[in-house]
Protein backbone atom coordinates (compact mmCIF):
# COMPACT_ATOMS: atom_id res chain seq x y z
CA UNK A 1 0.00 0.00 0.00
CA UNK A 2 1.00 3.73 -0.71
CA UNK A 3 1.98 6.30 2.16
CA UNK A 4 1.19 8.80 -1.08
CA UNK A 5 -1.55 11.06 0.47
CA UNK A 6 0.12 14.95 -0.81
CA UNK A 7 0.46 17.33 -3.21
CA UNK A 8 3.68 19.31 -3.98
CA UNK A 9 3.42 22.92 -5.09
CA UNK A 10 6.65 24.98 -6.86
CA UNK A 11 5.72 28.67 -5.42
CA UNK A 12 6.84 30.15 -8.58
CA UNK A 13 4.12 31.81 -9.16
CA UNK A 14 2.24 34.38 -6.98
CA UNK A 15 3.54 32.10 -3.47
CA UNK A 16 1.32 32.94 -0.58
CA UNK A 17 -1.72 33.27 -2.81
CA UNK A 18 -0.89 29.80 -4.70
CA UNK A 19 0.17 27.98 -1.97
CA UNK A 20 -3.22 29.45 0.25
CA UNK A 21 -5.27 28.37 -3.16
CA UNK A 22 -4.46 24.76 -3.80
CA UNK A 23 -4.88 24.44 0.24
CA UNK A 24 -8.41 25.77 0.11
CA UNK A 25 -9.46 23.74 -2.55
CA UNK A 26 -7.68 20.53 -1.19
CA UNK A 27 -9.13 20.41 2.12
CA UNK A 28 -8.72 16.89 2.38
CA UNK A 29 -5.22 16.34 2.36
CA UNK A 30 -1.70 17.81 2.44
CA UNK A 31 -0.58 20.22 0.11
CA UNK A 32 3.14 20.83 0.57
CA UNK A 33 6.24 23.45 -1.19
CA UNK A 34 9.23 22.46 -1.61
CA UNK A 35 12.08 22.83 1.38
CA UNK A 36 13.44 25.83 0.44
CA UNK A 37 16.91 25.42 1.54
CA UNK A 38 16.94 22.14 -0.16
CA UNK A 39 14.65 22.65 -3.03
CA UNK A 40 13.10 19.18 -2.13
CA UNK A 41 9.81 17.46 -0.29
CA UNK A 42 10.59 16.65 3.38
CA UNK A 43 8.69 13.63 3.17
CA UNK A 44 8.90 12.58 -0.65
CA UNK A 45 7.33 9.09 -0.21
CA UNK A 46 3.97 10.97 0.79
CA UNK A 47 3.99 12.99 -2.85
CA UNK A 48 1.03 11.58 -5.42
CA UNK A 49 1.25 14.50 -7.80
CA UNK A 50 3.23 17.23 -8.33
CA UNK A 51 2.68 20.70 -9.72
CA UNK A 52 5.36 22.71 -11.04
CA UNK A 53 6.68 24.53 -13.44
CA UNK A 54 11.08 24.58 -13.81
CA UNK A 55 11.81 22.16 -11.17
CA UNK A 56 15.45 21.54 -10.08
CA UNK A 57 16.45 18.78 -12.37
CA UNK A 58 16.43 15.54 -10.58
CA UNK A 59 13.63 16.73 -8.01
CA UNK A 60 10.28 15.13 -9.39
CA UNK A 61 12.81 11.90 -9.90
CA UNK A 62 13.35 12.12 -6.62
CA UNK A 63 9.32 11.21 -5.60
CA UNK A 64 8.90 7.74 -5.23
CA UNK A 65 5.38 7.63 -5.42
CA UNK A 66 4.36 10.16 -7.54
CA UNK A 67 1.49 9.41 -10.24
CA UNK A 68 1.34 12.78 -12.24
CA UNK A 69 3.46 15.82 -13.09
CA UNK A 70 0.86 19.28 -13.84
CA UNK A 71 2.40 22.28 -15.16
CA UNK A 72 1.94 25.43 -13.65
CA UNK A 73 1.42 26.78 -17.31
CA UNK A 74 0.49 26.02 -20.97
CA UNK A 75 3.63 25.90 -21.42
CA UNK A 76 6.67 22.72 -20.48
CA UNK A 77 9.29 22.86 -22.07
CA UNK A 78 10.99 23.77 -18.99
CA UNK A 79 9.55 20.94 -17.15
CA UNK A 80 10.91 18.24 -20.66
CA UNK A 81 14.49 20.16 -19.70
CA UNK A 82 14.82 17.84 -16.58
CA UNK A 83 17.15 14.55 -17.92
CA UNK A 84 16.07 12.61 -14.97
CA UNK A 85 11.84 13.64 -15.73
CA UNK A 86 9.80 10.38 -14.73
CA UNK A 87 8.21 8.61 -17.26
CA UNK A 88 4.61 9.89 -15.81
CA UNK A 89 1.45 11.82 -17.31
CA UNK A 90 2.40 15.20 -17.65
CA UNK A 91 -0.71 17.27 -17.56
CA UNK A 92 -0.61 21.30 -18.93
CA UNK A 93 -2.59 23.97 -17.97
CA UNK A 94 -5.67 24.89 -20.27
CA UNK A 95 -7.97 27.42 -19.36
CA UNK A 96 -10.13 30.15 -20.59
CA UNK A 97 -8.85 33.34 -18.92
CA UNK A 98 -5.47 32.33 -19.54
CA UNK A 99 -6.57 31.75 -23.12
CA UNK A 100 -8.32 35.50 -23.00
CA UNK A 101 -5.43 37.41 -21.22
CA UNK A 102 -3.51 36.28 -24.43
CA UNK A 103 -6.06 37.20 -26.78
CA UNK A 104 -6.37 40.60 -25.19
CA UNK A 105 -2.03 40.77 -25.00
CA UNK A 106 -2.21 40.09 -28.76
CA UNK A 107 -4.62 42.35 -30.00
CA UNK A 108 -3.11 45.09 -27.82
CA UNK A 109 0.48 44.83 -29.57
CA UNK A 110 -1.03 44.00 -32.72
CA UNK A 111 -3.15 47.71 -32.29
CA UNK A 112 -0.48 49.40 -30.51
CA UNK A 113 1.57 49.16 -34.07
CA UNK A 114 -1.05 49.29 -36.52
CA UNK A 115 -2.43 52.50 -34.35
CA UNK A 116 0.85 53.51 -34.28
CA UNK A 117 0.62 54.08 -30.09
CA UNK A 118 4.49 54.04 -29.54
CA UNK A 119 4.48 57.31 -31.93
CA UNK A 120 1.90 58.94 -30.18
CA UNK A 121 3.47 58.63 -27.00
CA UNK A 122 6.35 60.13 -27.99
CA UNK A 123 4.26 63.42 -29.20
CA UNK A 124 2.67 63.27 -26.63
CA UNK A 125 5.77 63.75 -24.33
CA UNK A 126 6.47 66.67 -26.33
CA UNK A 127 2.98 68.20 -26.38
CA UNK A 128 2.58 68.06 -29.94
CA UNK A 129 -0.48 67.35 -31.56
CA UNK A 130 -0.02 65.95 -34.87
CA UNK A 131 -1.05 62.79 -36.94
CA UNK A 132 0.64 59.59 -37.62
CA UNK A 133 0.04 58.32 -40.97
CA UNK A 134 -0.67 55.66 -42.41
CA UNK A 135 -3.57 54.55 -40.02
CA UNK A 136 -4.51 51.30 -42.35
CA UNK A 137 -8.03 49.68 -41.88
CA UNK A 138 -7.67 46.50 -40.61
CA UNK A 139 -8.92 44.73 -43.95
CA UNK A 140 -5.78 46.14 -45.17
CA UNK A 141 -3.74 44.14 -43.43
CA UNK A 142 -3.08 40.08 -42.81
CA UNK A 143 -1.98 38.87 -39.45
CA UNK A 144 -0.46 35.45 -39.64
CA UNK A 145 -0.15 33.18 -36.72
CA UNK A 146 2.68 30.65 -35.84
CA UNK A 147 0.96 28.20 -33.65
CA UNK A 148 -2.97 27.20 -34.11
CA UNK A 149 -3.06 25.79 -30.83
CA UNK A 150 -5.26 26.64 -27.65
CA UNK A 151 -4.14 30.39 -27.59
CA UNK A 152 -3.08 30.80 -31.54
CA UNK A 153 -6.80 29.97 -32.56
CA UNK A 154 -8.50 31.55 -30.06
CA UNK A 155 -6.77 34.96 -31.18
CA UNK A 156 -7.30 34.53 -34.69
CA UNK A 157 -10.90 34.27 -33.75
CA UNK A 158 -9.96 37.61 -31.79
CA UNK A 159 -8.38 39.28 -34.35
CA UNK A 160 -10.99 38.39 -37.14
CA UNK A 161 -13.68 39.95 -34.87
CA UNK A 162 -12.05 43.11 -35.41
CA UNK A 163 -11.62 43.14 -39.19
CA UNK A 164 -8.55 41.79 -39.97
CA UNK A 165 -7.25 39.27 -42.57
CA UNK A 166 -5.94 36.39 -40.34
CA UNK A 167 -4.01 33.45 -41.94
CA UNK A 168 -2.04 30.48 -39.41
CA UNK A 169 0.75 27.85 -39.53
CA UNK A 170 0.73 24.68 -37.49
CA UNK A 171 2.64 21.63 -37.66
CA UNK A 172 -0.26 19.13 -38.83
CA UNK A 173 -3.36 20.55 -40.88
CA UNK A 174 -5.90 22.74 -39.31
CA UNK A 175 -9.10 24.15 -40.04
CA UNK A 176 -10.42 27.55 -38.18
CA UNK A 177 -13.17 29.26 -39.40
CA UNK A 178 -12.53 32.04 -42.24
CA UNK A 179 -8.90 31.39 -41.05
CA UNK A 180 -6.49 30.58 -44.56
CA UNK A 181 -4.51 27.52 -42.69
CA UNK A 182 -0.54 26.71 -44.04
CA UNK A 183 1.03 23.60 -42.44
CA UNK A 184 4.40 22.04 -42.03
CA UNK A 185 7.96 23.05 -43.58
CA UNK A 186 6.81 23.10 -47.30
CA UNK A 187 3.97 25.87 -46.61
CA UNK A 188 6.04 28.07 -44.03
CA UNK A 189 7.63 30.36 -47.13
CA UNK A 190 3.90 30.52 -48.29
CA UNK A 191 2.52 31.30 -45.17
CA UNK A 192 5.51 33.91 -44.57
CA UNK A 193 4.74 35.74 -47.93
CA UNK A 194 0.91 36.41 -47.06
CA UNK A 195 2.03 38.08 -43.54
CA UNK A 196 2.12 41.51 -42.65
CA UNK A 197 1.88 40.91 -38.78
CA UNK A 198 3.81 38.00 -37.69
CA UNK A 199 2.49 36.13 -34.34
CA UNK A 200 3.95 33.40 -32.87
CA UNK A 201 2.38 31.37 -30.13
CA UNK A 202 4.65 28.36 -30.54
CA UNK A 203 5.88 26.23 -27.65
CA UNK A 204 9.88 25.89 -27.70
CA UNK A 205 10.53 22.41 -28.67
CA UNK A 206 13.96 21.33 -30.90
CA UNK A 207 11.99 21.88 -34.40
CA UNK A 208 11.09 25.75 -33.10
CA UNK A 209 13.93 26.82 -31.64
CA UNK A 210 15.37 30.05 -33.00
CA UNK A 211 12.84 29.44 -35.64
CA UNK A 212 12.08 33.74 -35.44
CA UNK A 213 15.55 34.76 -37.38
CA UNK A 214 17.15 36.62 -39.89
CA UNK A 215 15.98 34.50 -42.93
CA UNK A 216 12.21 33.93 -41.79
CA UNK A 217 11.80 37.92 -41.23
CA UNK A 218 13.22 38.74 -44.98
CA UNK A 219 10.44 36.37 -45.93
CA UNK A 220 7.36 38.47 -44.87
CA UNK A 221 5.25 40.85 -46.89
CA UNK A 222 6.99 44.02 -47.42
CA UNK A 223 3.61 45.04 -49.66
CA UNK A 224 2.00 46.29 -46.21
CA UNK A 225 1.37 49.39 -45.30
CA UNK A 226 4.47 50.16 -43.30
CA UNK A 227 6.53 48.67 -45.94
CA UNK A 228 7.86 46.49 -43.42
CA UNK A 229 6.55 43.67 -41.34
CA UNK A 230 6.14 43.58 -37.72
CA UNK A 231 6.87 40.46 -35.34
CA UNK A 232 4.60 39.21 -31.97
CA UNK A 233 6.39 37.01 -29.87
CA UNK A 234 3.91 35.81 -27.22
CA UNK A 235 5.40 32.19 -27.27
CA UNK A 236 8.87 31.47 -25.86
CA UNK A 237 12.15 33.40 -26.18
CA UNK A 238 14.18 30.01 -27.21
CA UNK A 239 12.15 30.49 -30.53
CA UNK A 240 13.71 34.07 -31.56
CA UNK A 241 17.37 35.00 -32.05
CA UNK A 242 17.70 38.47 -30.42
CA UNK A 243 20.71 39.03 -32.25
CA UNK A 244 18.64 38.82 -35.87
CA UNK A 245 15.78 41.09 -33.98
CA UNK A 246 18.12 43.75 -33.56
CA UNK A 247 20.05 43.98 -36.93
CA UNK A 248 16.37 43.71 -38.19
CA UNK A 249 14.85 46.82 -36.29
CA UNK A 250 18.32 48.73 -37.51
CA UNK A 251 18.11 47.86 -40.79
CA UNK A 252 14.24 48.15 -40.87
CA UNK A 253 13.71 44.90 -42.54
CA UNK A 254 11.30 44.93 -39.20
CA UNK A 255 9.07 47.84 -38.44
CA UNK A 256 8.58 46.91 -34.80
CA UNK A 257 8.17 44.19 -32.37
CA UNK A 258 6.55 43.00 -29.07
CA UNK A 259 8.18 40.72 -27.49
CA UNK A 260 6.64 39.00 -23.89
CA UNK A 261 9.71 36.21 -24.02
CA UNK A 262 13.31 36.18 -24.36
CA UNK A 263 16.10 34.25 -24.82
CA UNK A 264 17.13 35.13 -21.25
CA UNK A 265 14.75 36.18 -18.43
CA UNK A 266 14.63 38.57 -16.89
CA UNK A 267 15.64 40.06 -20.02
CA UNK A 268 19.43 41.46 -19.37
CA UNK A 269 19.63 45.49 -18.62
CA UNK A 270 22.51 45.98 -21.79
CA UNK A 271 20.26 43.87 -24.17
CA UNK A 272 19.67 46.43 -26.74
CA UNK A 273 16.16 45.30 -27.55
CA UNK A 274 15.91 47.75 -24.36
CA UNK A 275 16.42 50.70 -26.76
CA UNK A 276 13.77 50.67 -29.63
CA UNK A 277 11.19 53.21 -29.63
CA UNK A 278 8.96 50.54 -31.68
CA UNK A 279 10.09 47.59 -29.58
CA UNK A 280 7.27 46.74 -27.24
CA UNK A 281 8.53 44.66 -24.08
CA UNK A 282 6.63 43.11 -21.66
CA UNK A 283 8.53 40.79 -18.50
CA UNK A 284 6.73 37.43 -19.69
CA UNK A 285 3.07 38.47 -18.17
CA UNK A 286 1.74 38.28 -21.50
CA UNK A 287 -0.85 35.46 -19.67
CA UNK A 288 0.27 34.34 -16.03
CA UNK A 289 -1.86 31.46 -14.58
CA UNK A 290 -4.20 32.47 -12.00
CA UNK A 291 -3.77 30.81 -9.11
CA UNK A 292 -7.77 30.19 -8.21
CA UNK A 293 -8.57 28.77 -12.32
CA UNK A 294 -5.34 26.22 -11.71
CA UNK A 295 -5.81 25.15 -8.17
CA UNK A 296 -9.68 24.07 -10.00
CA UNK A 297 -8.18 22.58 -12.98
CA UNK A 298 -5.56 19.96 -10.93
CA UNK A 299 -8.74 19.27 -9.34
CA UNK A 300 -10.59 18.76 -11.99
CA UNK A 301 -8.24 16.54 -13.07
CA UNK A 302 -7.11 14.32 -9.66
CA UNK A 303 -10.96 13.89 -9.81
CA UNK A 304 -10.96 12.43 -13.20
CA UNK A 305 -7.88 10.05 -12.43
CA UNK A 306 -8.90 9.03 -9.32
CA UNK A 307 -12.34 8.33 -10.54
CA UNK A 308 -10.26 5.84 -13.59
CA UNK A 309 -11.42 8.36 -16.34
CA UNK A 310 -8.78 9.88 -18.63
CA UNK A 311 -6.48 12.99 -17.90
CA UNK A 312 -7.07 15.86 -20.13
CA UNK A 313 -4.55 18.18 -21.43
CA UNK A 314 -1.84 15.60 -21.53
CA UNK A 315 1.84 16.39 -23.00
CA UNK A 316 2.78 14.14 -26.07
CA UNK A 317 6.43 14.03 -25.06
CA UNK A 318 7.99 13.47 -28.15
CA UNK A 319 6.45 16.54 -30.24
CA UNK A 320 7.29 18.38 -26.69
CA UNK A 321 4.20 20.08 -26.30
P1 LIG B 1 -0.88 24.17 -28.06
O1 LIG B 1 -0.11 22.93 -27.79
O2 LIG B 1 -2.36 24.14 -27.91
O3 LIG B 1 -0.56 24.69 -29.54
C1 LIG B 1 0.71 24.69 -30.08
C2 LIG B 1 0.60 24.97 -31.56
O4 LIG B 1 1.92 25.09 -32.11
C3 LIG B 1 -0.09 23.85 -32.34
O5 LIG B 1 -0.95 24.38 -33.32
C4 LIG B 1 1.08 23.12 -33.02
O6 LIG B 1 0.75 22.49 -34.23
C5 LIG B 1 2.01 24.27 -33.27
N1 LIG B 1 3.37 23.80 -33.45
C6 LIG B 1 4.18 23.18 -32.56
N2 LIG B 1 5.35 22.84 -33.10
C7 LIG B 1 5.30 23.26 -34.39
C8 LIG B 1 6.18 23.20 -35.48
N3 LIG B 1 7.38 22.62 -35.37
N4 LIG B 1 5.78 23.72 -36.66
C9 LIG B 1 4.58 24.28 -36.80
N5 LIG B 1 3.68 24.38 -35.79
C10 LIG B 1 4.03 23.87 -34.61
O7 LIG B 1 -0.24 25.29 -27.13
P2 LIG B 1 -0.92 26.63 -26.58
O8 LIG B 1 -1.57 27.33 -27.71
O9 LIG B 1 -1.72 26.35 -25.37
O10 LIG B 1 0.38 27.43 -26.09
C11 LIG B 1 1.41 27.75 -27.00
C12 LIG B 1 2.62 28.25 -26.26
O11 LIG B 1 2.40 29.56 -25.75
C13 LIG B 1 3.04 27.46 -25.01
O12 LIG B 1 3.74 26.30 -25.35
C14 LIG B 1 3.89 28.45 -24.27
O13 LIG B 1 5.24 28.32 -24.69
C15 LIG B 1 3.35 29.81 -24.73
N6 LIG B 1 2.68 30.53 -23.63
C16 LIG B 1 3.17 31.77 -23.29
C17 LIG B 1 2.55 32.49 -22.30
C18 LIG B 1 3.03 33.85 -21.94
O14 LIG B 1 2.59 34.39 -20.91
N7 LIG B 1 3.88 34.47 -22.73
C19 LIG B 1 1.37 31.96 -21.59
C20 LIG B 1 0.96 30.67 -22.04
C21 LIG B 1 1.60 29.99 -23.03
P3 LIG B 1 -0.14 21.14 -34.26
O15 LIG B 1 -1.45 21.50 -33.61
O16 LIG B 1 -0.31 20.84 -35.69
O17 LIG B 1 0.59 20.11 -33.48
C1 LIG C 1 2.83 29.52 -19.73
C2 LIG C 1 3.47 30.81 -19.49
O1 LIG C 1 3.39 28.67 -20.42
O2 LIG C 1 2.98 31.60 -18.65
O3 LIG C 1 1.71 29.31 -19.22
O4 LIG C 1 4.48 31.11 -20.14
Amino acid sequence: MTMADSILIDLDLHPDVQLTRFMQEFAERPVVAPNPDTGRADEPQRIQYAVVWKPEPGMLASLPNLEIIFSLGAGVDAILRDPALPDLPLVRFVDPNLTGHMCNWVVLQVLMHTRRQRGYDALQRKREWKEIHPQPASNELTVGIMGLGELGSACATALLALGFNVCGWSRTQKSVKDVVTYHGDGQLNAFLSKTDILVSLLPHTSATHGILNRDLFEKLSKDGPFGAPVVINGGRGGSQVEADIIACLDERVLHGVSLDVFETEPLPANSRLWTFNNAILTPHMAAVSDPATLASHVRTQIDRYERGEELQHLVDRSRGY
